[in-house]
């Protein structure tokens, strides 16, 4: 399984290490083929080096644009040595074959970190030939080296110095895939800028936490010893060329029972929904649409008798575009009214405690789609792990709000007028969701149906903007509503904005310094305000 390295192209912008590695090369007899810069470099170095021009008769052109791509370059790397085809056309013509390729890219990402850059500067710096001649030898690796990273120069001359100038199957394979990896990871760069664009502003964040006491937290353990069973591994991460492994016992908290299986991001999704539709487990009929982890849309019954399918439609009303795709949980078991009009949208998972008779059947009719049944919450859930650089953080959950009545005995209302029984009431419904919006996150509610929420803000004004917009966008009306806020208003223009949306009770953590002024705002407009003392940030 050892191949031989007779001849090798070269075309590096990190040109470290480059005239050493050459020069080993070079001394086990290796032909050294390279594109012009590389081949200067390694020219003043004293070695013999044929330009990949002569290779293929043909000039770089286009400024450099065009200088490796020829089937004199990829013909070379790609025929199967053990092909008697594949050879003859090589003979046929006149192409040599390249055993070993050893390739950097154009330094994407560091363009695009300079200040000023243009959307001109970031193309230039797409690299197409070097990606092209790397997959190539790493589709290859049967028979190719692939060198995409100079620290590996050195074992790759060791090892062709002590095997008579070969190269193990191990290694190219090991090699095919830091080169998979990397042009992977170069391309989901481009791609991320190009979805961007240049860096993104932000606001000053809140810096007071939101005001009362904390109770204790259960003591953590001292270490960590994560013996979590693997459950199941993912087809991906967050993204495809992520690998990626569910731990732990998901049996405990769900039951898949039909659709494709369920992916990393699904799992996210799910999770935020059983956590969401928890705070609503005493409630009526309750209905919430998510996408990306936050909450699209929350709807609820008028009272117990009342059906999940109207909560269903008041949930929908809030944003009529985002459930495309998204995930709908319920708090009873699913009807088949409900069932029809979650399946009219095209909803990748349907989440529900139970289904009654037929449902099941009735929603299964889409191959695709997710059904979960969800298990009663745990006593005591598994503390939430998120890493951060150089180890993990952990932390109790933000679990469960207490039942509505003694919420409203422990929350404090600083205002001259005191709330009314349906503010009372609307009130705990939008701070419920809030509390599972990412922070920034702003919502607006009325009569048991959220009217706009605004997630993921860097500033508390913007998502109280982009909720009111989303809200417009679905043609509601937020006039005589309530407007619940994560955090506490920094400044008592977060409250103005929400009374000028239409909202006329307000529910926020407080403990701000200008707690004071932003109280005085709230009854210049007779607003009525809680403070919870207490605040739900999700980051
Ligand atoms: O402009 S390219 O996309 N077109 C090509 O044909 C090509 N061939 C190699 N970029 C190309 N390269 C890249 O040039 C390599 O990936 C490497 O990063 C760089 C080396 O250029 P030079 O040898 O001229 O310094």
């Amino acid at each position: 399984d050892r191949a031989p390295v007779r001849r090798a192209l070269l075309s590096v912008s990190d040109k470290s290490g480059l005239a050493e590695f050459g020069r080993r090369l070079a001394a086990l007899g290796v032909e050294l083929l390279s594109t012009g810069g590389t081949a200067r470099a390694l020219r003043d170095a004293g070695l013999d080096v044929t330009d990949v021009a002569d290779v293929t008769g043909f000039p770089e052109i286009l400024g450099g644009r065009v200088k490796s791509l020829h089937p004199r370059v990829h013909g070379g790397i790609l025929a199967r040595r053990t092909s008697a085809a594949d050879l003859a056309e090589l003979d046929e013509h006149g192409i040599g074959a390249i055993d070993l390729v050893v390739v950097n890219l154009y330094p994407f990402r560091e363009a695009v970190a300079s200040a000023g850059v243009t959307d001109a500067l970031a193309a230039e710096n797409v690299d197409i030939g070097g990606p092209g001649m790397l997959r190539a030898a790493a589709k290859n690796f049967a028979f190719v080296g692939a060198v995409v990273d100079p620290a590996d120069y050195d074992a790759v001359a060791q090892e062709l110095e002590d095997h008579g100038g070969t190269l193990g199957l191990a290694t190219r394979r090991r090699l095919a895939h830091a080169a998979f990896a990397h042009t992977a990871d170069y391309d989901a760069a481009i791609a991320a800028y190009f979805a961007g664009g240049a860096a993104t502003g932000g606001a000053a964040p809140d810096t007071e936490p939101g005001g009362a006491d904390h109770d204790a937290t259960a003591p953590l353990p001292d270490a960590l010893f994560l013996d979590l069973p693997r459950a199941e591994a993912l087809r991906y991460g967050e993204n495809p060329h992520q690998v990626a492994a569910l731990y732990g016992d998901p049996a405990a908290r769900y039951e898949a029972l039909h659709g494709k299986a369920l992916s990393y991001n699904n799992l996210l999704d799910l999770t935020a929904a059983l956590d969401l539709i928890a705070e609503f487990d005493a409630a009526p009929p309750t209905v919430a649409i998510l996408k990306h982890t936050n909450p699209c849309g929350v709807g609820q019954a008028e009272d117990a008798a009342g059906g999940l399918e109207a909560a269903y439609h008041k949930a929908f009303a809030t944003d009529r575009q985002s459930p495309f795709g998204g995930i709908v949980v319920v708090n009873r078991p699913l009807d088949r009214a409900t069932a029809e009009a979650i399946d009219a949208v095209f909803t990748e998972i349907v989440i529900a405690p139970a289904f009654e008779d037929g449902v099941l059947a009735f929603l299964e009719q889409k191959k695709n789609r997710r059904l979960v049944r969800a298990r009663p919450r745990p006593a005591r859930p598994t503390p939430v792990l998120r890493s951060v650089a150089g180890g993990v953080l952990v932390q109790t959950p933000d679990g469960p709000l207490a039942p509505a009545a003694e919420l409203r005995d422990a929350w404090t209302v600083p205002t001259e007028r005191a709330p009314t029984e349906r503010e009372w009431t609307d009130l705990d419904f939008a701070w419920r969701v809030c509390k599972h919006v990412k922070s920034n996150a702003i919502v607006y509610a009325r009569d048991g149906a959220t009217l706009g929420i605004g997630a993921g803000q860097m500033s508390r004004i913007d998502a109280s903007e982009v909720a009111v917009a989303k809200g417009a966008k679905s043609g509601l009306d937020f006039a005589g509503c309530v407007v619940a806020s994560d955090a506490f208003f920094p400044f008592a223009d977060g409250l103005e904005a929400a009374a000028e949306a239409g909202a006329v009770a307000a529910v926020q953590p407080g403990g701000s310094v200008r707690d004071d002024e932003v109280v005085a705002a709230a009854d210049a407009r007779g607003l009525a305000m809680a403070f919870t003392g207490r605040r739900h940030f999700r980051h």
